[in-house]
């Protein structure tokens, strides 16, 4: 083989795909659920049933708007909020009206990593509401983040939602909030949604629901390596699996082989071997308690001001400080 000949660029997904497939025990990572079959997919999760999260949030913002935004900025000196892996939109809305509606001073930063989305977001915002000031920005957050901080001098309210920090174990959730903490200036705050541990039977439920879009949304790694990467994934040969281990709180997702399989992936020159009922874990989705939040905060150097929750404690929204 001729080196030369062979100097392809070799993509972070085929690099993650190989370093995960030849691992023992085997592992992809969740991030890779989301082209555009996956956000289609977790639209569809969004409205299950089941899937208690997003409901729950937005139920919380309903019933606390007025207080929510006023703690954003209590001096009315006028801020930029900005939203880290912003979706549609569909609960930060609540939020937009309200702040429109008592006169904030504010510009909302949709961020995500796809012009797609952002586009999207923006061109459905300046429609819909069309007096607030909206600057899509594009990038990784942290690059994002610290072009923002080099811009404007401007307060920052950082908004995470949806409990997207669950995707991420102890030690990495510290990593990225201590990021978020050398992004900070000393008046600005982050507002994060915390799903919280609860009855092990509903969060099961969350990620395994009876209509199978969970399973096609975990499956959709695999298609995508099918696809993108010419693999031979046999769908029908995996189970979707979940397990919540109530003590670490730690919900997680696996796919598991129902037979003695290879797998080609040409692009990788890879034969992936599955012995009967191996698995591949593909995400995990952390659930908390006050004290892990207030533990995850101080470990970063920062505080949490206040919380807003529902009802029954589902989930909560942290307003957090330097
Ligand atoms: C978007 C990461 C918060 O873990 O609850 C939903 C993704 N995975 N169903 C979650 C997801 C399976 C979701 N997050």
């Amino acid at each position: 083989m001729n080196s030369k000949e062979q100097k392809t660029v070799i993509s972070t997904f085929e690099k993650e795909v190989y370093e995960g497939l030849t691992a023992f025990p085997k592992y992809l990572s969740s991030k890779y659920f989301y082209d555009e079959v996956g956000d289609e997919l977790f639209q569809q999760i969004m409205a299950l049933p089941e899937y208690y999260l997003t409901r729950t949030e937005y139920e919380i913002f309903k019933a606390n708007k007025s207080e929510i935004v006023k703690s954003f900025d209590t001096y009315q000196k006028g801020f930029d909020l900005i939203e880290l892996g912003a979706g549609d939109g569909k609960k930060t809305k609540i939020l937009l009206q309200e702040l429109q509606e008592k006169n904030y001073n504010f510009t909302y930063m949709p961020v995500d990593i796809s012009q797609n989305a952002i586009d999207g977001l923006v061109s459905d915002l300046d429609k819909g509401m069309p007096q607030v000031k909206t600057q899509g920005q594009v990038g990784e957050y942290f690059e994002v983040l610290d072009r923002l901080r080099q811009m404007s001098d401007r307060k920052k309210v950082i908004m995470v939602l949806g409990s997207n920090i669950g995707n991420l174990l102890h030690p990495r959730a510290i990593q990225f909030l201590k990021k978020l903490y050398k992004a900070m200036h000393p008046e600005d705050l982050v507002f994060i949604g915390f799903d919280q541990k609860k009855h092990p039977q509903k969060v099961l439920d969350a990620y395994n629901d009876k209509t199978g879009v969970t399973a096609a949304f975990n499956k959709n790694v695999l298609s995508r390596i099918n696809k993108e990467l010419n693999g031979n994934f046999d769908l029908d040969k995996f189970i979707h699996w979940e397990t919540y281990d109530p003590e670490s709180g730690t919900a997680k997702s696996y796919l598991v082989s129902n037979e003695k399989q290879t797998v080609d992936i040409n692009d990788l020159s890879l034969q992936v071997h599955f012995e009967a009922w191996e698995s591949i874990h593909t995400e995990i989705s952390q659930k908390y308690d006050d004290d892990i939040v207030k533990w995850l905060a101080e470990e970063s150097g920062l505080e949490i001001v206040k919380s807003f929750t529902d009802k029954n404690e589902d989930y909560k929204n942290y307003l957090i400080k330097k």
